[in-house]
């Protein structure tokens, strides 16, 4: 749903429409453009502008501040791990970064709107010495990535309170999969106004490319990294988002880079959505995605989709090639949430120039790794979950409740499998989405469907169902699942689940709770409620 302010949309809207005259695209080569761009930005666009041809391609994309584009793609910058070790310094500070050409005040781990790619491989420690200067407390976390959930690793419930010097320390198991994760603030409250101000950036395992044929390993890849922004006199709007209002889509933080391709060579694009509230629905023009991984999880089987739906948090590694010269679009297309979510226009987000000399054809992948072993575990317990909403208090809640930081509401036994049945009984779809270990969907709707890979964000659709297998394998500790739009996390729609070696409740959890209640400053109390 429009997650607050609902009443002044439309005043929003008229000053966007204002703003909107004053959009400038430049063309590649750095000249005016011959159009501005027309319409009203942020109404629901007509049909998918893949059939409209080269001339829409030439005019430039809405956005809600002056942007550049058409400019070369870029990548965000990288940090790699060497010698199985990555260590680094984010300094967490209100700063001014360039989006687009122009410049926006908003919040950086290093800088840039989107924060360095950590490229680490299997088995790497990752030290981050994180210094605190908002001015409001924050924290980290690896999105996705089986790891430790508690003390200095991946602890969502670790407050690192503004003036401190915060040791993050995340010990990568030798299985972790390969493929694209991500990184962003976790502090309950406050997370969409941190990764909505730029706190958000990519982490890859490396490996993927290993698991494909010989002929395929070397293929390019590229990052793109999704993420929105709204413009507010020079700075990102921080209070009072409205997940519904216009909003300029970026990728690596430039609106419509062109990628530049040879002709039927195959890429790697590694898609994101490292944003904070807002989904992307993908198509390709002249071609397919071959998915090879979802949520950092080599498929079992390589599947090709026109089309690729992408809420918060969700990733996929996919394989792409172009085998006629032009220029072709990656887009998103109009996307409905549901009839109390956000309806989203079309937009193109990336244009591609193939050119040159047409590469022979490569066999595509058929596997990438064995089926998981969820399919057929024994199940140890059922669980029952119902993820609901109050549209006028703008409230979210897991089994009729707002989240609770002082209590553990779910314990799990390690070793032990897992069936949740979670239903949605709200009129939006919400993202679930839970830490540390992936789960394997069994069925949607009632309908049981044969999943390639598990995945660790899911959509739920409205007024429906999603049926979910999970294992509960080698970390315990406090954690948590929630909804990854995060303005509804922010508003009540997370739990917190302890992972106990005997399924009983760990005192030490309960320590942990109460030092994050005390560490939390009363106007930020995690009391889940809109403030
Ligand atoms: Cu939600």
């Amino acid at each position: 749903m429009r997650t607050r302010a609902l009443i002044i949309t439309g005043a929003v809207a008229a000053l966007v429409v204002l703003v909107g005259a004053f959009v400038i695209g430049l063309g590649q080569n750095g000249t005016p453009p011959a159009a501005v761009a027309a319409g009203t930005p942020g109404s629901p666009s007509g049909s998918p502008s893949s059939s409209q041809g080269a001339a829409a391609a030439e005019a430039p994309v809405q956005a809600t501040f002056k942007t550049e584009q058409r400019r070369p793609f870029e990548a965000p910058a990288e940090l790699r791990s060497a010698n199985g070790l990555l260590r680094t310094a984010f300094t967490v500070e209100p700063t001014t970064f360039t989006v687009a050409g122009a410049k926006v005040r908003g919040y950086a781990y290093q800088g840039q709107y989107i924060g360095p790619t950590l490229r680490v491989h299997p088995g790497d420690t990752v030290r981050i010495d994180l210094t605190n200067r908002l001015g409001e407390p924050t924290n980290l976390h690896g999105h996705g990535m089986f790891m430790s959930p508690i003390g200095i690793s991946d602890n969502v419930l670790r407050v690192m309170k503004s003036g401190t010097f915060n040791h993050i320390e995340w010990k990568l198991p030798s299985d972790i999969d390969p493929g694209t994760y991500w990184y962003h603030s976790h502090l309950h409250g406050l997370v969409e106004k941190q990764i909505f101000a730029g706190l958000s950036g990519v982490l890859i395992v490396e490996g993927l490319e290993e698991l494909l044929p010989p002929a395929l390993q070397t293929v390019p890849q590229s990052v793109v990294a999704l993420k929105d922004l709204q413009v507010k006199d020079g700075a990102i709007v921080t209070s009072n988002i409205d997940s519904s209002a216009p909003t300029t889509r970026t990728v690596n933080g430039q609106v419509d880079p062109v990628l530049s391709v040879q002709t039927n060579q195959t890429q790697m694009l590694r898609l994101a959505n490292i944003g904070a509230d807002i989904w992307y629905r993908l198509r390709l023009s002249g071609s397919q995605f071959r998915v090879i991984a979802e949520d950092a999880n080599p498929v079992a089987q390589v599947w090709t989709a026109d089309e690729l739906v992408l809420p918060p948090g969700k990733r996929f590694d996919v394989l792409v090639r172009w085998p006629q010269p032009g220029a072709q679009t990656l887009e998103t297309l109009p996307y409905s949430t549901g009839a109390d979510g956000d309806n989203y226009p079309q937009r193109r987000l990336l244009t591609v120039q193939v050119s040159g000399a047409a590469l022979p054809d490569i066999s595509w992948p058929t596997s990438m790794a064995p089926p998981s072993p969820l399919a057929t575990d024994h199940v140890d317990r059922v669980r029952h979950l119902v993820f609901g909403e109050n549209t006028k208090t703008n409230q979210f809640y897991i089994n009729g409740k707002q989240f609770d930081p002082t209590h553990v509401n779910f314990v799990a036994k390690l070793g032990t499998t897992e069936e949740w049945i979670i239903r949605n009984v709200s009129r939006e779809e919400h993202p679930f989405h839970i830490h540390v270990n992936d789960f394997l969907v069994t069925a949607v709707n009632g309908k049981p469907v044969q999943s390639f890979s598990e995945q660790d964000t899911v959509p739920l659709p409205w007024h429906g169902e999603v049926r979910i297998r999970m294992h509960f394998n080698r970390f315990v500790g406090a954690t948590v699942f929630h909804c990854h739009i995060v303005a509804h996390e922010d508003n009540g729609m997370m739990r917190i689940i302890d992972i106990t070696k005997d399924g009983l409740p760990a005192k030490a959890t309960q320590q942990t709770l109460d030092k994050m209640n005390r560490d939390m400053p009363s106007h930020h109390a995690m009391h889940g409620a809109g403030h």
